[in-house]
């Protein structure tokens, strides 16, 4: 496995080996970037582009759904519970290589909360925004509305904690987990795709686990 874990990144782009450098700079991983690359490491590891992050509880938590939708709206926690969960269990794969089978995640769909919000003639994207003030994201319209990808209230069956991004974050189990944008505030739906944080950096938007980032030899499931 190493071996072959190698050879992807040679042969990966060397934006990647510049991202990887500065991730390592604001996260703890594995700089070289190649035991990262065995399949099931295990466990998460803890990833934010800024420092102290404020805290909201049900008091103070908001979501706002707005851009180009007919019905502009703002959820407290309450009413994200209050709609129909739906739980996926998927692999987790960080694209800077550790890997946690099989996490359940539980939430709303995304698409639930678009067709909510009626979405607006010229809309072909969407943006998300964080309460940590820093990070984004974006899916196009049609990954958006796909069954897994999940505006996430629970992970492993408990209530997303703060550190993972609570109480709301994105979930998008077909990607890499840059994708799920973690303590998620914002929804605006675009006329094009912007790119997010990490995006900005080189990094695929279309992140697809095994397809996209240099890495299509990764475990794909
Ligand atoms: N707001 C925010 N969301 C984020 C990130 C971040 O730095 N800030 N990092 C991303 C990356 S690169 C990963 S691997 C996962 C990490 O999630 P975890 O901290 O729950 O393991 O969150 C993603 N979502
Ligand atoms: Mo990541």
């Amino acid at each position: 496995m190493l071996g072959l874990g190698a050879a992807g990144v040679a042969a990966g782009p060397a934006l990647s080996q510049t991202v990887n450098s500065l991730l390592s700079g604001i996260a703890k991983q594995d700089p070289t970037g190649l035991t990262g690359l065995l399949p099931d490491t295990g466990s998460f590891e803890y990833y934010s582009v800024t420092g102290a992050v404020p805290t909201k509880t049900a008091a103070d938590y908001r979501l706002t759904v707005d851009g180009l939708v007919d019905r502009p709206a703002s959820y407290t926690l309450a009413q994200l519970q209050a709609l129909p969960q739906v739980r996926i269990v998927h692999d987790v794969q960080c694209v800077t290589g550790w890997r946690v089978p099989k996490t359940p995640f539980e939430g709303v769909r995304l698409a639930d909360l678009l067709e909510a919000a009626g979405v607006g003639k010229g809309a072909t994207a969407v943006h998300f925004t964080c309460f940590d003030g820093s990070y984004t994201e974006s899916l196009t319209l049609e990954q958006a509305r796909r069954d897994d990808v999940l505006v996430a209230l629970k992970m492993q069956d408990k209530p997303v904690t703060h550190d993972h991004g609570g109480p709301v974050r994105l979930y998008v189990a077909p990607m890499y987990f840059y994708k799920s944008a973690k303590w998620l505030s914002g929804i605006t739906l675009t006329p094009s795709v912007e790119a997010g944080y990490w995006e900005n950096y080189g990094y695929d938007i279309d992140a697809w686990v095994g397809k996209s980032n240099g890495r299509d030899d990764a475990p794909t499931d």
